[in-house]
């Protein structure tokens, strides 16, 4: 029987193709959906469910059934700490936690078991395209995370556009092992695999030898990491030489560094792709698949997308691939707004509708694009996680022991960028030492929030309006 669905075509449930397996665990594609369907059962009608984003077969299915019943879906990483969950599930105003419930005794929604092995012949009504698909929380670089609005009709265009830049194919085999929270691993892993109808193989983690093997045992064409991933797998010649049988080698959420990008060529015979995209707008900016690959360079604008680089008066920047702007984008990729957050919406666009990125960003006459970096140096990305400085200073503010406390990212071989705090103790805070303070951010956000470093300073340095200067901090 076949059941209409917008993302992911007409539904056939006998469909016996190859579909998605995560560490060993596989449906095909009428089992996914099936599957999936039985998800919808449950959820159909809740305003808003949570769902416990661990890298698991059935984190896929709980994803795809809140699709299929056009219910919004907040995926949670498996490791937020409770009050960064509690954040989250409060402001989202989930009714259901679909998953494994969380480890400790916390306040949350009524807990729904997922079962891969589960079938139904249900069918409901396509979606809106207009509609949210997801709420996925992303750190500013002030407060709490906030919730990025995605519908249905910017997953689809972002999706579309990446198949078609990469010419992906249902002959591909995808393989990658990131976290199924963001949009990297989870809207372009999955959804992206699963709208093209290319077999997913999800290794659970981003290591080396599970690239490796899916290459060898599973004929493994496409592969995602982040930087860090593709350093390490350069770090590790056997295993990236095993890559060679590929077809594309993609890097995104941070800057590759040229020395990685020359490392993954030299010994898988591929020099990666590069692509440029953020929560709030998905992939905007992609290397083709048949373009020319330059370290340091994200490429060009993906079908549907237009972007500018303007000066501070709006101007767009000469395109002499130098002159250095704030990159703005549109498109139908682009979200609907921060939840609740009318403010924080209104100032991320310009007057004349251009969605402002914090990207600093060069173009060149080809209209290769190459990212700079991030205008405010409080939003850090550490092994490809995005962390606002101030929800990390919050959290060490709230122990007793510090009086002050301001948050960097220093340069690091190996994340890019890691965690530095440096904090001021209270007079009589004689307890609060470095291990305990990490510690303490653990106890209440995401383990990649925690600071790898603490540094116990006498005073932080300010300038005569008394606001911490992290130009010097990061000096
Ligand atoms: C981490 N650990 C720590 C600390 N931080 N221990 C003590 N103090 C800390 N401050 C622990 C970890 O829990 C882990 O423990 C061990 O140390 C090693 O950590 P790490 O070096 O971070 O390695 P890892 O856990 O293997 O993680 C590296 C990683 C990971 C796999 C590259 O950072 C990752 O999955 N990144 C992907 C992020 C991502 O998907 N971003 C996409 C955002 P244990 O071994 O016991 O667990 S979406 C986006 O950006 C846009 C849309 C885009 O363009 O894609
Ligand atoms: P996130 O919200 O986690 O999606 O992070 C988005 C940010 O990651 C962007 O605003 C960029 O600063 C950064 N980013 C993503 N892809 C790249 C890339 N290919 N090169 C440099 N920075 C990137």
């Amino acid at each position: 029987m076949a059941a209409p669905s917008s993302l992911f075509g007409a539904i056939d449930r006998s469909d016996d193709r190859v579909s998605v397996s995560v560490g060993g665990a596989g449906l095909r594609r009428g089992e996914l959906f099936a599957a999936a369907a039985a998800v919808a059962d449950r959820v159909h009608g809740a305003p808003v469910v949570a769902v416990h984003a661990e890298a698991t077969l059935s984190t896929v299915v709980a994803v795809l059934g809140c699709l299929l019943a056009g219910v919004p879906l907040v995926p949670v990483p498996p490791d937020s700490g409770p009050k960064e969950r509690a954040h989250v599930l409060r402001d989202s105003g989930a009714a259901l936690w679909l998953g494994n419930p969380p480890p400790d005794g916390d306040e949350r929604p009524e807990v729904v078991p997922v079962d891969p092995a589960a079938r139904s012949s249900s069918t409901w009504p396509v979606p809106a395209t207009d509609s949210t698909a997801m709420i996925m929380y992303t750190s500013g670089t002030t407060g709490s995370p906030k919730g990025a609005l995605i519908s249905h009709r910017a997953l689809a265009a972002g999706l579309d556009g990446l198949a078609e830049a990469w010419a992906w194919t249902a002959d591909d085999v995808l393989v990658h092992g990131l976290p199924l929270f963001h949009v990297h691993g989870l809207i372009l892993g999955v959804l992206g695999a699963v709208r093209v109808g290319s077999p997913l193989v999800h290794t659970e983690r981003p290591r080396p030898a599970g690239y490796a093997a899916a290459a060898t045992e599973h004929g493994g064409t496409m592969f995602f990491g982040v930087p860090t991933v593709w350093s390490r797998i350069a770090a590790e010649p056997a295993s990236a030489r095993a890559l060679s049988s590929a077809r594309l080698l993609v890097s995104g959420s941070a800057a590759l560094p040229p020395s990685v990008f020359r490392d993954v060529r030299e010994l898988t015979g591929h020099a990666p792709v590069e692509r440029y995209g953020m929560t709030e707008t998905m992939i905007t900016i992609a290397v083709r698949a048949d373009g020319e690959r330059r370290p340091g360079w994200v490429g060009v604008p993906i079908d549907g997308v237009r972007t500018r680089i303007v000066d501070d008066a709006g101007v767009a920047v000469a395109t002499d691939g130098e002159t250095i702007g704030d990159l703005q984008v549109q498109g139908d990729c682009v979200f609907d707004g921060y939840l609740r957050r009318p403010e924080e919406t209104a100032k991320s666009w310009t007057e004349d509708g251009w969605f402002r990125t914090g990207d600093a960003a060069v173009l060149d006459a080809a209209g290769y694009h190459r990212i700079v970096g991030r205008r405010s140096s409080d939003l850090i990305k550490t092994g490809g996680y995005r962390v606002g400085a101030g929800e990390v200073e919050a959290a060490l503010l709230d122990h007793p022991g510090v009086a002050e406390a301001a948050v960097v990212g220093l340069p690091d071989p190996d994340l890019g960028q890691r965690i530095v705090a440096f904090v001021v103790v209270e007079a009589d805070g004689a307890g609060a030492r470095a291990e305990q303070l990490i510690e303490h951010v653990a106890g209440q956000l995401s383990v990649h929030k925690r600071p790898r470093e603490v540094r116990l300073v006498d005073s932080l340095p300010r300038n005569a309006m008394g606001k911490v200067q992290k130009a010097r901090l990061l000096d």
